[in-house]
């Protein structure tokens, strides 16, 4: 490789998604000079590569957008209660030109490396194409879900007709009309595939190996009069979000499940399965995530819902899961999906019960049969959290490996810092509060910068975790999992990916105490003067 002299920067920024874009604009306004590096050809991050059919919030649009700016809220109008994926890329590319953030940044750069060189107390990150860098400040934007998997099937690279991961779809149209179509994979993003592609498609195939619990997300346009509510209702509902435990729209009841009549407790869940969004998952009973018999009747109720809704009972009941209880995997939010399974074109085909063999030229083979298609989606996730850091070379002191540091789960001083990694900050890193992302990133952005504004004002260069402050986060982070339901499934909130060799062992990589008690924790840091922190 071609060896060029670095370009020097204050800081750099990896990834333009939600938060890079909202760092560089803070680090601008303490004069740095700050570079972002962008594999993709856009600014976007999720909502760039994530272009699949049907893709769109499950969180309610106005709740997602950012919140920093009252002239972009004023200017911005969501058109739908959970946008669709093109408006919200349109959304961040909008930003982008507001705020002239593109000058900033260099696209098609995907990082491959990132060293820390003692002597000079700088970063030395390699984009894969060998542009090289140099900054003070390395700033990780690079997404809890970014790094997307295919599945470990014998025979994916021979199929010859189209094939694709959701999160690497075309950007040119796709059409389904006529086509045979599978699709491997049944989470929050294979749920929204399904429906949509169920619209137009000659015949689909939908491959599952775990049913998710799917809530109906009871989406719809927003007319002028709501659209004018909204918008002068931000400050209540932005301070509603910082008050909610996920800072979702929807918190907890602070009723437990059997405190109320069973014809009482029925009501509710119907109220809450009429509900646009997560209401059903963040909004329910305080104790439906954390007692067995309490999530035991809620998943009861959405079972016989499910039945309702599908008409062939034997379908009905492979979509119903068996082996975890409602919510403790993400609730997949859906438009008429078990629906989708009453047409006479859609089939369903259990994989624990007729396995996937190989992928073939023509489609694929299970243990009873052989099927042909002209199109395969991969709807097969992510190697979540961990995944995107791993994808890259992060040496720290010493020239020490964070995959290696990392090997038995992630060690981190508020999901934010790593020791021996100096002047390393990540954004939705493991180990923070991910809930509605965009509310946690600006909160973790703004946390970042006032650090680095601070050491600017302390002349200090730099900042590296103490062991005993990491030791410290990362026992609390462990404690909040116990009793939770959803550390007891695998999923990728528990770091389990059966397609990544050493991801099978689940760990506590998302911190589960409330968003309000995160904040909390890290301002008392900050108004104590980063005593938790070496600052050199
Ligand atoms: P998920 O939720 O990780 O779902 C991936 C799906 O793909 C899930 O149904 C998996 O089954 C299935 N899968 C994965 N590998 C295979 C193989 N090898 N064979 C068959 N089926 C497979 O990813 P999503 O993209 O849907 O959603 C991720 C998050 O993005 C979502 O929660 C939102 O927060 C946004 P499994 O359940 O592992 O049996």
């Amino acid at each position: 490789m071609e060896q060029r002299d670095p370009l020097d920067y204050d800081a750099l920024v990896i990834g333009a998604g939600i938060s890079g874009l909202y760092q560089l604009y803070r680090l601008r306004e303490l004069g740095l000079r700050v570079r972002v590096l962008e594999a993709g050809s856009g600014v976007g991050g999720t909502w760039y590569w994530n272009r699949y059919p049907g893709a769109r919030f499950d969180s309610e649009s106005y709740s997602y957008g950012y919140s920093f700016s009252q002239e972009l809220l004023d200017e911005w109008s969501w058109s739908e209660h959970f946008a669709p994926q093109p408006e919200t890329l349109r959304y961040l590319n909008y930003v982008a030109d507001k705020f002239d953030l593109r000058r900033d940044i260099t696209f098609h750069s995907r990082v491959g490396a990132a060293h820390y060189r003692e002597d000079s107390g700088q970063w030395d990150v390699t984009v894969e194409h060998g542009s090289r860098y140099r900054a003070r400040f390395l700033i990780t934007a690079i997404g809890p879900l970014s790094a997307p998997t295919l599945p470990r099937i014998e025979g994916v690279e021979t199929f010859q007709g189209s094939s694709f991961h959701t999160a690497r779809w075309p950007h040119e149209p796709v059409g389904f009309a006529g086509k045979r179509v599978a699709v491997i994979g049944t989470g929050a993003t294979g749920v929204q595939t399904i429906q949509e592609v169920a619209k137009t498609v000659g015949h689909l195939t939908v491959f599952q190996r775990t049913p998710n619990w799917c809530a109906p997300l009871h989406n719809g346009p927003i007319d002028a009069e709501t659209q004018r509510r909204i918008k002068a209702g931000y400050p209540e509902m932005f301070a509603r979000c910082r008050e909610t435990f996920a800072c979702f729209l929807h918190t907890p009841d602070p009723r437990g499940t059997f405190e109320v009549a069973p014809q009482e407790r029925e009501a509710f869940f119907e109220k809450l399965y009429a509900e646009r969004g997560f209401g059903i998952w963040q909004g329910n009973f305080r104790d439906i995530l954390t007692d067995r018999a309490a999530n035991a009747a809620v998943s009861d109720f959405v079972a016989r819902k499910i039945r309702q809704r599908v008409k062939d009972q034997a379908v009905a009941e492979k979509l119903i899961p068996k082996n975890h209880g409602f919510g403790t995997r993400r609730v997949p939010l859906e438009t008429k999906y078990y629906e989708a399974y009453n047409q006479p074109n859609v089939r369903l085909v259990d994989i624990t019960e007729t396995p996937i063999e190989r992928i073939t030229p023509k489609g694929l083979k299970t243990s009873d049969a052989e099927y042909e298609f002209d199109i395969i989606i991969y709807a097969t996730g992510f190697d979540a959290i961990t995944g995107s850091f791993d994808r890259i070379d992060m040496r720290g002191l010493g020239g020490q490996k964070l995959k290696d540091k990392w090997a038995n789960g992630p060690q981190t001083f508020l999901g934010v810092k790593v020791e021996g990694f100096p002047n390393m900050f990540m954004l939705m890193g493991p180990h923070t509060a991910l809930g509605n992302i965009p509310r946690s990133i600006e909160y973790n952005v703004d946390w970042v910068t006032g650090l680095i504004r601070y050491m600017q004002e302390h002349k200090l260069s730099r900042a590296d975790a103490r062991p005993e402050a990491v030791a410290a986060w990362t026992d609390h982070v462990k404690a909040l999992g116990e009793g939770l339901l959803s550390n007891e499934v695998n999923s990728w909130m528990t770091g389990i990916n059966t397609n990544v060799e050493g991801k099978q062992t689940r760990i506590i990589a998302r911190y589960s105490g409330s968003a309000p008690a995160y904040r909390a924790r890290c301002d008392a840091v900050a108004a104590n003067g980063y005593r938790e922190l070496v600052l050199a």
